[in-house]
């Protein structure tokens, strides 16, 4: 770390320093952004793309008073790096290191936390409105992307603003790229603003102020520099077009959107030039009416491999910080989930016309690109619009077709209503393809996918499976199209058992377990061990154990959790002397919870260990494996449980808590 990084340890640093300081700050921000995730990784690209929009930021307001919300906060670290956590940094998305999003308990920087995008534009609005009703003056300035505003949430707020508050920032930071390219007409819209000169607004009394702003001060010298090449760059159209907005202010002619919405609209400018950005956001601060300043960054500035290939670079993990290069993955690892299911999605729709893919801006994190490439013509990307996707997708059942929905567990979330109201009321057959169900590790609890059973399983007529394994994932796949209801599948981040995948996927019977081995009868005590999804794998080595130790154990892959299959569950309830469930999903509502219920129902009174999380939001880590470990989702706990409740080890005291 070199000099001026090492002199700021808060924001008050940043406001001592000159804009040529603050230029030299900016050079090492980004080499200990780029240095310093190259062996954990992280979101780099959109990082490099806003150091020095955050610089000019913290420059002009003060935070924690003056609230800074950035949506998704993904792009958050240059922040976290002037706010007295730049020592911890290299510690971000680590086993108690610092959180890669912004996180309320972590800072009081942090105003607001997030994960999900879109959220943004009403949490700042929710602070502004409540500045104003008591009746005091932080500033409150949103950051968010072009992609957000694919988003309806964003929407819902800015219909919202001017007719709540009149002083509100929002900047808009458009990089052009969602992950992926961004898609869509607001995408068009936006580049539309960039690239058409009549477009381009710079107000009058922006131009005033600056012009007002002392000679003195080299910042400042260097703002009229910039505004100058603004204006002759950027400000053609304006005086032609000038017209009056609501309130009575000058606005202008060509109808931006955001204008008709009720904001100011102030830009594009450029997101690297500091001084102007500097003297952009003076502006803003004192304007008394909601104002959107749209600034231009560069996706991954400072770091070609990163400029070179912006959707890599949006979020990676460990690469060379010289040459952007990634470590090659090791002969013999096994395929990663989403691969499979985008592979096998394929496959299915050469065979099935009416197989259509959708993806809500992850075409690869869901494996969706495979379909992109291989049959454009039958792939969606809504953009990130999950409650739009979802709906769609029950739209286009309704004609016939089969929508294959790949959304994130945790993202899905974002869709509740329309899973009810749009799919499952009227017992459509979309096709839900959930990737990250159970943890993200590093991403951390906005990005765990941990409910989705339970508030899946509440809804009549859905039909809910968990593969154990790569292959088993292409035969629910495929057992999904020939299932007339909505029809939902969970499946774990990261790379699969390294189960052979078959050529031909095969037809499951929708409601029947799999029995992995049954009892044997000559064992001391007789344990049923029902590993769902990626816990069987942990049931069958748990099994393995106790064998070892003289149980009679039976495991059993329940693939599916609704219907469950009660026969499976009955016979074994009854035979054995101890059933233990296995989730990668919390204990309340989910899978064990719906083998308790059968049992109550169905009179068995034999004891249940239920394994899986905790009634708790579960941190961040460098691992799955920690976590698991931590909570109890392993296979040395797992014997440890059992063997405690024959009484034949003392109880250990886990975090996990199970019922009897
Ligand atoms: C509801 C939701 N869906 C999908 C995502 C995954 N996601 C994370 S960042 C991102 C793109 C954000 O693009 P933009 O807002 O333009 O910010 P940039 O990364 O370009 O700075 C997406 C799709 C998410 N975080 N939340």
């Amino acid at each position: 770390m070199s000099s001026y990084l090492e002199m700021v340890d808060a924001p008050e640093h940043v406001k001592k320093l000159t804009i040529p300081q603050l230029q030299e700050l900016a050079g090492e921000i980004r080499t200990e952004l780029i240095e310093g995730l190259a062996k954990g990784g992280g979101h780099l690209g959109p990082n490099l793309g806003v150091v020095e929009l955050t610089i000019a930021l913290h420059k002009v307001f003060s935070t924690p008073k003056d609230k800074l919300v950035w949506d998704v906060s993904h792009q958050i670290y240059v922040h976290k790096l002037l706010t007295g956590r730049k020592n911890r940094f290299r510690t971000i998305r680590q086993t108690d290191g610092l959180n890669g999003f912004a996180l309320r308990t972590e800072s009081e920087h942090d105003c607001f936390g997030a994960g999900h995008a879109g959220t943004a534009l009403s949490a700042a609005l929710g602070m502004a409105a409540a500045r104003d009703k008591r009746g005091t003056d932080e500033q409150v300035v949103c950051i968010f992307g072009d992609a957000a505003l694919t988003n309806g949430i964003s929407f819902e707020a800015m219909n919202n603003i001017s007719h709540t508050t009149k002083k509100f920032i929002g900047i808009l930071n458009d990089n052009e790229w969602s992950i992926a390219k961004n898609v869509g007409a607001i995408s068009g819209y936006l580049n539309k603003l960039i690239t058409n000169p009549s477009y381009n607004k710079l107000a009058k009394d922006f131009e005033g102020f600056v012009k007002r702003l002392p000679k003195g001060d080299l910042a400042l010298k260097l703002a009229h520099k910039a505004e100058e090449g603004f204006k002759g760059a950027l400000s053609v159209g304006l005086t032609q077009n000038d017209v009056t907005l609501a309130d009575g202010r000058g606005g202008f002619g060509n109808p931006i959107l955001f204008e008709e919405m009720g904001m100011r609209y102030l830009g594009p400018i450029d997101g690297h030039n500091l001084p102007l950005l500097i003297s952009t956001l003076e502006f803003a601060k004192q304007c008394d009416h909601p104002i959107v300043i749209h600034v231009l960054t560069q996706k991954g500035k400072g770091f070609d491999a990163a400029l070179k290939f912006p959707e890599k670079f949006h979020g990676l993990g460990s690469y060379d910080a010289k040459t952007g290069e990634t470590p090659a993955s090791k002969p013999g690892t096994p395929p990663a989930y989403q691969d499979v299911m985008g592979q096998t999605l394929v496959k299915l729709c050469k065979k099935n016309e009416n197989l259509v893919g959708l993806t809500a801006a992850m075409p690869t994190g869901t494996g969706m690109k495979h379909l992109e490439k291989a049959m454009p013509e039958r792939y969606f990307d809504v953009g990130i619009a999950e409650e739009h996707g979802v709906i769609f997708a029950a739209g286009m059942a309704t004609m016939g077709y089969r929508p294959v929905v790949a959304i994130y567990s945790t993202f899905l979330q974002r869709a509740y209503d329309c899973i009810h109201h749009d799919v499952c009321l009227q017992d459509l057959p979309v096709i839900f393809v959930m990737d990250r169900a159970g943890l993200s590790a590093n991403d951390g609890p906005t990005h765990h996918g941990l409910f989705d059973i339970s508030y899946l399983r509440c809804f009549p007529n859905v039909v809910a499976m968990a593969p154990a394994n790569e292959d088993e994932l292409a035969d629910m796949m495929f057992t999904a199209t020939k299932t007339n209801h909505p029809t939902f599948i969970r499946y774990p981040r990261g790379t699969a058992e390294g189960v052979p995948v078959k050529a031909e996927p095969q037809l499951l019977e929708v409601g029947k377990a799999q029995i992995v081995q049954t009892f044997t009868n000559n064992g001391k005590k007789k344990v049923a061990l029902f590993g769902l999804g990626p816990m069987n794998t942990i049931a069958r080595k748990a099994a393995q154990q106790l064998a070892g130790e003289g149980y009679d154990v039976a495991v059993i892959n329940p693939r599916f959790t609704k219907p469950l299959d009660a026969a499976a569950h009955e016979t074994y309830g009854h035979e054995a002397d101890l059933v233990v469930t296995l989730e990668d999903h919390v204990l309340m509502g989910g899978y064990g919870s719906s083998v308790l219920e059968l049992f109550s129902e169905k009179h068995i009174s034999t004891p249940v260990v239920r394994i899986g999380w905790p009634d708790q939001f579960i941190e961040h880590a460098t691992t799955q494996d920690e976590l698991r470990k931590k909570y109890g989702l392993s296979v040395e706990n797992t014997v440890a449980k059992v063997k405690a409740q024959f009484s034949e080890v003392p109880v250990k005291v886990t975090r996990l808590v199970e019922v009897a």
